[in-house]
């Protein structure tokens, strides 16, 4: 297996639950490590840029309406097989479906409201990193 980064977003509705730490150390305790990090609030144009792939999605207007309906905390996380592994610790995207013990089974509302994003592959996950973060601004450890 190989070190892979992976971007992850914990949304605006875990941001307001206060569990932002929560989410942080369910990933630190599957040994994937936090190597850059911010708090941002998004605007329409920059969440619809990150979610283009969905811009023809009924859904779409919702989702940016969602992301920036507050702050976020953006982050890169580095680790064996990361992608993957953020992936199973998020559960499936409709709570609803997520396996017992996962972040979305454990925090998220509801399909829209659903605690987490992270990259679903390595093409993916290098887009979204450059996205939002500067070569310098990543400190792999
Ligand atoms: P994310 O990109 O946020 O990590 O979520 P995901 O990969 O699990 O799901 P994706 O298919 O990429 O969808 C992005 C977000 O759009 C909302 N969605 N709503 N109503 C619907 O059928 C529907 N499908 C997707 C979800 O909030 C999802 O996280
Ligand atoms: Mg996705």
């Amino acid at each position: 297996m190989a070190v892979e980064r992976t971007l992850s977003i914990v949304k605006p509705d875990a941001v307001a639950k206060n569990v932002i730490g929560e989410i942080v150390t369910r990933f630190e305790k599957a040994g994937l490590q936090v190597v850059a990090a911010k708090m941002i609030k998004l605007d329409d144009e920059k969440a619809g840029g990150f979610y283009a792939e969905h811009k023809e999605r009924p859904f779409f207007k919702d989702l940016v309406s969602f992301m920036t309906s507050g702050p976020v905390v953006v982050q890169v996380l580095e680790g064996e097989n990361a992608i993957a592994a953020n992936r199973d610790l998020m559960g499936a995207t409709n709570p609803k479906e997520a396996a017992a013990g996962t972040i979305r089974a454990d925090f998220a509302e509801s399909i829209d409201a659903n605690a987490v994003h992270g990259s679903d592959s390595a093409a993916s996950a290098e887009r979204e990193i450059a996205y939002f973060f500067a070569a310098d601004e990543i400190c792999s450890r």
